[in-house]
């Protein structure tokens, strides 16, 4: 039974319930007594992790009050949810952001200062929350802070990781790999709920009842169960009293201990039964793009799909509506396929325990799913093995069989005769074994299908699902361009920039209206403005080049151009053609005389991302960017004209860095192979320049801030497959410059040519799938310009003004009002300030 509390007692809740005030005595009172209490320190047993922890709680308090009274009105509201279902939220570190967003961290900093610590060095303190791979896994944060920041009422779905992303040494120039022990010390932004937890069942059979009245239904039981308790993690919106919530599951034995097992001393068996359901969320699996077909990661998906739909059932029956409202009241959205099964469990959970129809079943279910499609790469579109999901999930794998017969059906029907067709459509994929496409299953089971940027909407449509677009008469396929935060991205990570637009604007509400950054082209030829402009690009770019000297003792200069290639290691993405320009540069300057020499365009070029454990060939561009950088770093006749850096263990918190350093920064995927990009915005908006194919977001960011402030190069999209079929059928057409280069590679130039065998091979017996041949002349024509351009200190300024105030559209804001007007019908549910 609910406890609830007497009506006299409620004037002591509501007064504990109120934010205390900002004050600088409020603040150092709760700091000091989150050290002295929770956490059992003294002034005399202090460090800056502990002052770090002391801000963190005092902070997380205020958070909390502001959750609260949020979670209250919309209880009192009950306005449209959204629910986001990701399998990856990227938040990186919380103390600066939620400062920023409570509007309290002046008042934090004097506060701090008084007791004698540095905010800046507790903010470096904090562990990144790293539970994602990449882009992915960003955009959700992203889409987190816009949610809350627009007031929304939204919630995140994931898992608790114990292990999020591992860390990256660099060991003898090799990527190598360390688990990623981020709890180890307490997290203070999440607030652990015994109290919210639901049972989830794995394998089991499933039982056919034939009711008196001849109905047949189905009941699934026995098999094993876990429990998922509900971890929180609230997220402030910036400027407003909205505090929304991403509720991440843990995973936990269903029985505590198996006493008997215990007692005849099988302690063994007791204890690995409890480490086997623990496992489900101990760690993210570390591959971007890329889908691994282990049973574990097909219980993560189920665990997590099933916990959050109990969740949002029970907070929708609270209600007493009849079922017909639930797509009324709840959106879900798809986080690419991987919470797909969402759609049977939904489906089951209708049918099986709420008695609705299958037809009323299923149209509640696919008024309810929208799915974002994230990727084109056939390697990264998920299928699983049919024998798999029977075995885990024997239930689903039926229900999914008859979505499939019923979806059939309606094909056969518009499209009679078509075998073809029904075979090319079918969820079910036949072969030994069969496998479930989840792609079809996301589109047939929901009622939007989004690509993230022009291009890739395109392409889905027209090459990856062009009979689903048919079937459905284009009506289910749209394109919502990805954005980025200009909180975290540019507020915070660039604090000298920032506050210098807010000077130029007359206000700060840039930072929440990002079409204000337009009215900074007026300042584009201003010659003071650009100075203070460039003179806060160098302040960033020195913050760099002394975080590389700590890192790997390299010394480079700030003079120098910083090109930036920061990303997940990926043939895709092209890292190995930079690397391979680089030692034509190399090769050149090696040509020159000293006087010639001193007239070139001193260049730094930075590298940093993560290569699956297992991808061989992503680790071996790692290796030779690393002994590249160890021969041409340290040849005296080079100098500072070009130095190679890869930075290990790239993650948000050092994006946060190295973003904002950066003159030209590199998004160099072959045409047609990344689906939009986020980084891209995220060096734009910070003044940066991109050198770039004609991919993904590129296109729409070169449409916004005009093609003169960006350097594009390479073949288009539409001529990929052609010089593909080309490439497998003749010998391929190497390119000479190309050529010298590989040369040097294989006269042993960077150590031991046996090692970069395999990559190098990649170029001619691979068939050159990624096109670095094809496009290596105009990458170092594009290459030169930058150069030219480079020396042009006027117009550059220029640029990279330009390229800031061009970006309004690229606001994760902009995204998130289009996904709730088109996609989600929601509405923001403002908390009256009354209540503030
Ligand atoms: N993406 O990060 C991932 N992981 C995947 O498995 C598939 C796609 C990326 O998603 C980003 C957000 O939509 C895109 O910007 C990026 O192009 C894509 O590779």
């Amino acid at each position: 039974p609910r406890w609830l509390p007497p009506p006299e007692t409620l004037h002591l809740w509501k007064e504990f319930e109120t934010p205390e005030p900002a004050e600088i005595k409020a603040i150092q009172k709760s700091f000091l007594r989150h050290v002295t209490k929770t956490f059992a320190r003294t002034a005399f047993n202090m460090d800056n992790f502990g002052s770090y922890q002391g801000t963190a709680y005092s902070l997380r308090d205020r958070l909390i009050d502001k959750w609260n009274i949020t979670q209250q009105h919309h209880t009192r509201e009950d306005p449209k949810r959204v629910y986001y279902l990701s399998l990856e939220f990227l938040l990186g570190r919380s103390l600066d952001s939620c400062l920023l967003s409570l509007g309290v961290k002046d008042i934090y900093k004097k506060a701090l200062d008084e007791l004698g610590f540095r905010l800046e060095d507790l903010i470096g303190e904090e562990v990144d929350a790293a539970l994602g791979n990449g882009g992915l896994g960003r955009l959700a944060a992203c889409y987190m802070d816009s949610l809350a920041t627009l007031d929304y009422p939204a919630w995140g779905y994931g898992i608790r990781y114990n292990y999020g992303i591992f860390k990256q040494l660099i060991v003898d120039g090799y990527q190598t790999e360390f688990p990623d022990y981020w709890l180890n010390f307490g997290n203070p932004w999440e607030i652990e709920r015994l109290d919210v937890s639901y049972e989830v069942r794995f394998r089991g059979y499933v039982n056919k009842v034939t009711e008196e009245d001849g109905t047949i239904s189905y009941v699934w039981e026995g098999g094993e169960k876990v429990v998922a308790v509900a971890y929180d993690v609230p997220i402030p919106g910036y400027g407003t009293m909205n505090t929304i919530n991403i509720r991440l599951w843990s995973a936990k034995p269903a029985r505590e201990f198996d006493f008997a097992m215990f007692n005849d001393g099988n302690y063994e068996k007791a204890v690995e039964e409890q480490k086997s359901a623990e496992n489900i969320t101990s760690v993210l699996y570390p591959n971007d793009n890329h889908m691994v077909g282990k049973i574990l990661r097909l219980k993560q998906q189920y665990f997590f799909v099933c916990a959050t739909l109990q969740d949002a059932i029970r907070r929708f029956k609270k209600t007493n509506r009849p079922w017909s409202d639930f797509p009324y009241q709840v959106s879900i959205q798809l986080n690419d396929t991987h919470p797909t099964l969402g759609i049977p469990e939904l489906q089951r959970i209708l049918i099986d325990e709420e008695g609705l129809s299958w037809d009323d079943a299923w149209d509640i279910v696919t008024k309810t799913f929208s799915f974002t499609n994230h990727t084109v790469l056939p390697e990264a579109l998920e299928r699983w093995a049919v024998p798999l999901i029977q075995d885990l999930l024997p239930r689903h794998m039926m229900i999914i069989f008859d979505i499939n017969l019923f979806f059939l059906q309606k094909v056969e029907k518009k499209f009679p005769g078509d075998r073809d067709r029904l075979r090319r459509m079918s969820i079910i994929e036949e072969g030994h074994p069969q496998n479930v496409r989840m792609a079809f299953l996301a589109i047939v089971g929901s009622h939007t299908v989004n690509g993230v940027a022009a291009l890739h909407s395109n392409l889905i449509k027209n090459d990856i699902f062009p009979d689903f677009v048919e079937f459905y008469e284009g009506n289910k396929f749209t394109n919502v361009t990805n954005g980025i935060t200009p909180r975290r991205w540019l507020h915070q990570c660039n604090p000298a920039l920032s506050d210098f637009i807010t000077q130029k604007l007359g206000s700060d509400s840039w930072v929440k209206d990002l079409e204000q950054l337009k009215k900074l082209k007026e300042f584009a030829d201003d010659a003071a403005v650009q100075k203070q402009w460039m003179a806060i690009k160098r302040q960033n770019k020195v913050r760099l080049a002394d975080y590389i000297h700590s890192i790997t003792s390299i010394q480079v200069s700030p003079d120098s151009l910083f090109d930036i290639q920061v990303k997940r290691i990926h043939e895709y993405k092209r890292q190995f053609m930079n690397i391979l320009g680089v030692i034509h540069r190399y090769l050149r300057l090696k040509k020159l005389t000293p006087e010639q020499r001193a007239k070139e365009v001193p260049r730094l070029v930075v590298f940093a991302g993560k290569s699956a454990p297992g991808y061989f060939i992503a680790k071996l561009v790692i290796k030779l960017i690393n002994s590249v950088g160890e021969v041409v770093n340290n040849d005296p006749e080079i100098g500072d004209i070009l130095k190679v850096v890869f930075i290990p263990n790239y993650n948000v918190s050092l994006a946060e860095i190295i973003i904002p350093a950066s003159d030209i920064s590199q998004h160099i995927s072959t045409a047609g192979t990344e689906a939009s990009g986020t980084s891209n915005m995220k060096f734009v908006l910070n003044g940066g320049i991109i050198l770039g194919t004609v991919d993904g977001a590129n296109i729409e960011i070169g449409e916004e801030i005009g093609e003169d402030n960006i350097f594009f190069f390479g073949v288009k999209a539409d001529e990929v497959e052609d010089i593909r079929h080309l490439n497998r059928y003749r010998k391929i057409e190497m390119d000479p410059d190309l050529r010298n280069v590989l040369d040097a590679i294989e006269r042993g130039t960077f150590g031991d040519p046996k090692i970069f065998e395999p990559l190098v091979a990649t170029l001619t017996v691979g068939g050159d799938y990624y096109l670095i041949s094809k496009d290596f002349a105009s990458y170092i024509e594009a290459q030169a310009d930058s150069d030219e351009a480079y020396k042009d200190k006027v117009g550059w300024a220029k640029k990279s003004i330009l390229c800031t105030a061009g970006m309004s559209k690229f606001s994760s804001d902009r995204s998130i009002n289009e996904y709730a007007e088109r996609i989600w019908k929601i509405k923001p549910c403002t908390v009256p300030a009354t209540l503030n």
